[in-house]
């Protein structure tokens, strides 16, 4: 019998569930984790007001979701594993190695753009020197690809695992029970991460399914699912380093739910003040911010000083500011070369 686990999810905390040492983090992890947190929220902020300032046509954020991005990708072995994430993981492409160079050129729809030479919208991520799939538009499409590339990786005999991201609102369509289903019986080394941010758009999680958990549906499939408290880093690594150290044995997949929430609306073009009130956002901005979370635990722990978190951001954000002056002044792709590697040459 195959029971949902719950990590994180009894007590609302202010640092971590999770002690770093009893995961086999050192102090050297932990401010690795802080600092890929804080860039990519710099990078974040920063996006959205280029957006703002019209350099930029549209902006799609992962604002508030920071945690449960690094703490799982931290968990997995860039340049081994296969990655297929979803618009708002910034968190993961910069935690596999992708620069912010890289993702600011992606924004400015520049020619060197390595997620497709500017043909796809922003967020459409991809880098194939990360292992990073491109990725559709149609939601959770890429769950169903992840199924097939990780049981292709393991009939190849390689020992990698593969990520895949998506909403709790893309957890309703088709392809994720076609996915799960096919995972689960050819036990594909995969990783299911549903990044539950409480909202598709404008519609509540109440209003698109009958379950609390999106991760209770794993039973269903004769898989492992877990909940966890998506906005603690420490427990989102926990858990995922247990369903990749299970899948390279080869036990096949694992659903983890983060419970986690976006604090921006949904996209440059949404106003979430039609469908949310302010203070269930602030929540989120002030003691549940995940970055103020961990930030709690290392000066709980003495793991650093003020003076010292507050340096890695001040460095965060000079590098975000550099790579977006970087990218704006890049070349802009050549109108002839449109549909250069979108159409075969006959
Ligand atoms: C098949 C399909 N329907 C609708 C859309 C438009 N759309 C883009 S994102 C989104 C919301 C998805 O919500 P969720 O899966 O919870 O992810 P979140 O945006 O909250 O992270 C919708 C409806 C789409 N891209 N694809
Ligand atoms: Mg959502």
């Amino acid at each position: 019998m195959i029971e949902i686990e719950r990590v994180g999810m009894d007590e609302v905390v202010a640092g971590s569930h999770v002690n770093h040492e009893a995961v086999g983090l050192t102090r050297e992890d932990v401010l690795e984790l802080f600092r890929l947190m804080v860039l990519t929220r710099r990078l974040d902020e920063r996006s959205e007001q280029v957006q703002r300032q019209g350099k930029t046509a549209f902006y799609i954020s992962g604002r508030g979701q920071e945690a449960t991005q690094i703490g799982c990708a931290y968990a997995m072995e860039p340049g081994k594993d296969w990655f297929l994430p979803y618009y708002r993981d910034f968190g993961i492409m910069l935690a596999v190695g992708a620069t912010p160079r890289d993702l600011a050129l992606a924004l400015f729809a520049k020619k060197d753009d390595p997620a497709s030479g500017a043909r796809q919208m922003p967020a459409h991520f991809g880098h194939r020197d990360y292992n990073v799939f491109t990725s559709s538009s149609p939601v959770s499409t890429q769950i169903p690809q992840a199924a097939g590339i990780a049981y292709a990786s393991k009939l190849r005999g390689e020992d990698a695992v593969c990520y895949v991201a998506f909403g709790e609102g893309g957890s309703s369509k088709g392809d994720f029970h076609e996915g799960l289903n096919f995972a689960a019986i050819w036990k594909s080394p995969v990783i299911f991460l549903c990044q539950n941010n409480r909202y598709a758009i404008s519609v509540g999680q109440e209003k698109q399914m009958a379950v609390e958990d999106v991760a209770s549906r794993a039973i269903g499939y004769g898989m492992p699912g877990v909940v966890v408290d998506g906005q603690d880093v420490l427990a989102v690594y926990k858990v995922t380093k247990e369903a990749v150290d299970r899948a390279r044995r080869g036990e096949g997949p694992t659903l983890i739910e983060a419970k986690t929430y976006r604090i921006v609306p949904h996209s440059s073009d949404d106003d979430d003040r039609l469908y949310r009130t302010r203070e269930e956002v602030d929540t989120y901005r002030t003691s549940q911010d995940p970055i103020v979370r961990l930030r709690t635990y290392i000066l709980e722990n003495e793991l650093a000083t003020d003076e010292e978190l507050d340096h890695i951001d001040k460095e965060a954000l000079a590098h975000v500011d550099e790579a977006l002056d970087w990218a704006e002044q890049q070349p802009d792709p050549v109108a002839e070369e449109a549909a250069l590697y979108v159409f075969a040459e006959a």
